[in-house]
């Protein structure tokens, strides 16, 4: 489906997704040029086109005669059957669109909604030309081999239960990403920034409309700096960002990674809308924390508090304890590490 936008849709096409999907099903497997055949309904040489036409997007085949096909190369780029792919078998359902170019995924998200496209619905794009953080801040988004990813739901909750999805948010996609990268300890800064040695490598947007006294639709943001290099990024951010590859040392599979970032994500709708009551919030939140132990300071209407930041209540509100013993809650806001 296209919008009445300049920015084009590229969808994935039936064709490649089926040769996809059978190499891919096949792992290190051979898949005999017969088959293909028979899945699309074409002739033998004819796979040779849709394979070059594959090629040319950054796939990489071995072919040998009697044995067939196998995949030796994903592209390094979004790609949209391979996103297609992975996300079925990381077992999430959302729909996820896929643009080269978008001014800002919270925004195209924003539009989808407003043409009634039937939630949940993911838009992802390999760069962003308006990329934003809160407050007007922007995210520099000029990497496609960085991520930008917006998941959109319309969940009919009271206000309240929005806070818990952000935080659900960040424990469920520090998880899954923390599994490409054993060793990198993975942290979330309260409340929407991933850490990893202090340095900032994914930023968190929840943007929702509200009806009187309920929430109508939550457009959940993520920009996560995988393959880039911060050599690269604007000299404002060069000493405050990384990326997963800077901090793992080898690049990692962008299509894999935004597939289980989605379902991490969907994980998190499903935990603060109540579908899994497994786990308590303030549990899983204690050993992801950047701020544990840590004195910080916040910005609360207005004021400054400081303390010892000490982990999350049931509500999601940062704990502070003063000098003084006064225990302070930070429900909104930034907070900065004290120096
Ligand atoms: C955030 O805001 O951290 C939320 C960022 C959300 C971005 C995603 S990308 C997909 C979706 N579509 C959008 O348009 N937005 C969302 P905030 O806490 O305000 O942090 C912004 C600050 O982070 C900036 O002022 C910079 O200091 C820093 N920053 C900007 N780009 C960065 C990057 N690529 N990596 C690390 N830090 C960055």
């Amino acid at each position: 489906m296209s919008t009445d936008t300049e920015y084009r849709q590229v969808e994935s096409t039936e064709d490649s997704y089926t040769i996809l999907k059978a190499l891919l099903d096949a792992g290190d497997g051979f898949v005999s040029g017969s088959f293909l055949g028979d899945q699309l309904g074409i002739s033998r040489p004819a796979i040779h086109g849709k394979l070059d036409k594959l090629r040319e997007q950054g796939f990489e085949f071995e072919a040998i005669r009697n044995k067939g096909y196998r995949l030796t190369k994903e592209p390094d780029v979004l790609h949209p059957s391979l996103v297609r792919y992975y996300t079925q078998q990381a077992g999430a359902s959302t729909e996820v669109l896929y643009y080269p170019v978008i001014d800002s995924t919270n925004s195209e998200a924003e539009r989808q909604l407003s043409f009634e496209r039937k939630s949940p619905f993911a838009i992802t794009s390999s760069c962003q030309t308006k990329g934003r953080g809160r407050l007007g801040r922007d995210w520099h988004s000029a990497s496609a081999s960085n991520l930008y990813l917006s998941l959109v739901f319309e969940p009919n909750i009271p206000p309240q239960q929005l806070q818990h999805f952000t935080l659900w948010a960040g424990i469920h996609i520090c998880r899954a990403l923390q599994s490409f990268v054993p060793s990198a300890p993975l942290k979330i800064k309260w409340p929407n920034d991933l850490h990893c040695d202090g340095r900032k490598f994914a930023g968190m947007l929840t943007e929702a409309k509200m009806d009187a006294d309920s929430i109508r639709s939550i457009i959940f943001g993520i920009g996560l700096n995988l393959n880039s290099n911060p050599a690269n990024y604007p000299i404002e951010i060069r000493g405050l960002a990384t990326s997963l590859y800077a901090v793992h040392g080898n690049e990692l599979p962008l299509n894999q990674v935004a597939a289980k970032v989605i379902a991490a994500i969907e994980t998190a709708y499903n935990c603060a809308m109540g579908g899994d009551t497994s786990e308590d919030i303030v549990d899983a939140w204690t050993p992801l924390s950047a701020l544990n132990g840590k004195p910080v300071t916040a910005l609360m209407n207005g004021q400054e508090v400081s303390g010892i930041a000490s982990g999350i209540d049931e509500s999601g509100a940062l704990i502070l304890t003063a000098a003084d013993g006064t225990v302070q809650k930070v429900r909104a806001g930034d907070v900065t590490l004290k120096k």
